[in-house]
């Protein structure tokens, strides 16, 4: 990337001349969905929205300004979704145009959906992007991640062996591959598909595998899952992550050539990783039997693993210093790997791992990688054929807890259900997950006014926001031009690799990003500039949930309906409860006390089927 105009002064620069000034969303407004904008010094004045031709088509008097605290600013919230005809119109007040062109289409969000999918593809690791799909994005491959190395971390006695963790995507600015972030990233992109397989099926992402029979965004997801695969020990456990000791300069990814490893073994990433795996399975049955069954038996073994270490949490090594994504609870990690693993197998014992915890009220909590309570929810939600009535109703209650509250935050001048506390690393993620949340909230109840609400938080991420920014690359009028994004930096092209949802605002950003936080307007605390990994990077895990949100409301109003709930029991798979003994056998604990052992005290943990294992006071299994 070379030198690029920093967008954000230049905006606040043409803010200030105009008389009123609008924050809108600044790529498109799908004809029969909700259409607002935000327009500061316009209250009781009309706002005339004109077409092409200069013809007034519509006036909305501006309502009675508002704050919106995270902007510190007063709005008015002025509501056109009358117009509905598409085109590109532009809004005036008095004689001054304000704002930006204002496009309306029936599928207005289908780039910005194809776009942030096609993002993955520009993350593949160990893949040359040719320019046939990659265009002027296109590099050589990078990190073929044939011989990968054993961190000591692992546990692994032979740390001269290799094994083979190719694939899968980097997960950010970094060429690091990350299981637990990889989790929720493929459950929330196969959710999207799950949730929307009209549209997605035949939607074209332009990737390599484009020309066969499985829709592309079940190919993207399988590149990733490939590696996941990869990361599974003979024991059934998975390795945390797969990265070098440190991270890499802003180079391409052919570029960066220090050794990479497999780093830890964990908890969390094992019961991510039954999740993803089991939902694979379930999905990729209809297209690819075998791979569906290897994916089931992974999660089995991996579910496997995960109840003999239950505490077998990551810490990072000394001598690494790639992202840590550690975590010192896998209660949440475990209730949704159960859930996803029960749905395909019905498996009793893996119900009563699911049933140890319940999801009581802290466990209320907006999904992201560290907390993944709401996507157990999701599941159960949404399988009421599958779980009892207890779980879907506690399911239930936790959506609709969260969705509840955002709505109460809507009343503001930007119309926004957002509230300061979103403003931390990952925001412009935070609230895409809670337009996911809110979506799930319309999937069960049919009611508009969370699909809406939905709707502002992509306006939100598209440019209705005090900043006057797309957040996402290449999309937009005022679009962030310097993520903190190795592939972009370390090209020619000036502009960055487009489809990328950048990290967003963060009030407690302790980088070059450190002289913009506004403490009073958290939505301003943003440096577009690529030394701001904690408000300007990219990753996996921010793209999901705004694929989520942008696809599910392009397809929701493309074919007009909405998933339907319920429905027939998934097949089941035959899971193996303990790998290698004959399914059914009871597995669960049936017991746990202290002992004195070998000169210590162990916790020993009798099953139910009688066998005995002992584990060290920090939970290391010892034999
Ligand atoms: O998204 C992660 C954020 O929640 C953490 O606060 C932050 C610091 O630990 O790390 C973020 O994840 C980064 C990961 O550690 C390494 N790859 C880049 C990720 C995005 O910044």
């Amino acid at each position: 990337m070379t030198s690029k105009k920093v967008t954000i002064l230049s905006a606040l620069a043409v803010t200030a001349t105009l008389a009123a000034t609008s924050y809108q969303n600044q790529v498109g407004f799908i004809s029969k969905a909700p259409k607002q904008i935000a327009v500061v010094d316009a209250a009781g004045k009309d706002v005339v929205f004109r077409d092409a031709e200069g013809n007034s088509v519509l006036t909305v008097t501006a309502p009675e300004a508002s704050m919106w605290a995270p902007a510190n600013q007063e709005a008015s919230l002025v509501d056109f979704s009358e117009l509905t005809t598409p085109g590109t119109y532009r809004a005036f007040v008095g004689d001054d145009s304000i704002g930006h062109p204002i496009n309306i289409s029936d599928n207005a969000l289908e780039g910005v959906t194809k776009a942030s999918l096609k993002f993955f593809y520009f993350q593949r690791s160990s893949m040359e992007l040719t320019e046939e799909y990659a265009g002027k994005y296109a590099r050589a491959m990078g990190h073929p991640d044939t011989a990968v190395l054993y961190h000591e971390s692992t546990g692994k006695e032979d740390l001269t062996a290799t094994f083979n963790g190719s694939k899968g995507w980097y997960d950010a600015g970094d060429y690091g591959k990350y299981v637990v972030n990889s989790g929720i990233t493929t459950y929330t992109l196969l959710q999207l598909y799950q949730h929307n397989k009209a549209y997605f099926d035949t939607l074209n992402l332009n990737i390599p595998e484009s020309k066969n029979d499985v829709p592309d965004i079940l190919d993207e997801i399988r590149w990733n899952i490939e590696w996941m695969l990869t990361m599974q020990d003979d024991d059934g456990g998975v390795f945390h992550k797969l990265t070098t000791k440190q991270f890499a300069g802003m180079v391409l990814p052919e570029k960066a050539t220090s050794k990479r490893f497999a780093i830890g073994k964990s908890i969390t990433a094992t019961w991510d990783f039954v999740g993803v795996t089991a939902l694979a399975a379930d999905i990729y049955k209809r297209f690819d039997a075998e791979f569906a069954e290897k994916c089931a038996k992974a999660a089995g073994a991996a579910r496997w693993w995960a109840t003999l270490h239950p505490y077998d949490y990551f810490t990072q090594p000394k001598d690494v210093g790639t992202g840590s994504y550690t975590d010192g609870s896998a209660v949440d990690e475990r209730m949704w790997g159960a859930a996803e693993l029960y749905r395909i197998s019905g498996l009793p014992e893996v119900l009563e791992d699911l049933h140890k915890f319940k999801l009581i009220n802290n466990r209320r909590k907006l999904q992201g990688w560290q907390t993944v309570y709401a996507l157990a929810a999701f599941t159960m939600a949404t399988n009421p054929q599958v779980f009892d009535q207890e779980d879907v109703d506690s399911a239930k209650i936790l959506i609709f807890t969260l969705a509840d509250s955002y709505i109460k935050e809507l009343n503001n001048g930007f119309g926004l259900a957002i509230g300061n506390e979103d403003f931390y690393w990952g925001s412009n993620s935070v609230v895409a997950n809670k337009g996911m949340v809110l979506i799930h909230a319309y999937i069960l109840s049919d009611d508009k006014k969370y699909l809406d609400a939905a709707q502002g938080i992509l306006d939100y991420l598209l440019g209705r926001n005090p900043l006057d920014l797309s957040y996402l690359t290449g999309w937009g009028v005022n679009q962030v031009m310097n993520p903190h994004h190795r592939p972009s930096e370390g090209d020619t092209v000036v502009a960055p690799v487009p489809g990328m949802l950048v990290g967003g605002p963060n009030s407690t950003a302790d980088d070059c990003a450190k002289k913009f936080i506004d403490a009073d307007a958290p939505a301003k605390s943003f440096y577009d500039n690529s030394c701001s990994y904690a408000t300007n990077e990219v990753a996996i895990n921010w793209n999901a949930p705004f694929a989520y949100l942008a696809g599910s409301l392009q397809a929701i109003y493309a074919t007009g309906k909405k998933y339907e709930v319920g429905g027939e029991k998934p097949e089941t798979f035959t899971v193996d409860a303990i790998p290698g003994k004959k399914p059914g056998v009871k597995t669960f604990v049936a017991g746990d006390r202290l002992v004195f052992k070998d000169n210590a005290v162990r916790l020993e943990r009798t099953l139910k089927d009688g066998t005995k294992s002992y584990f060290d006071l920090r939970g290391k299994v010892i034999r």
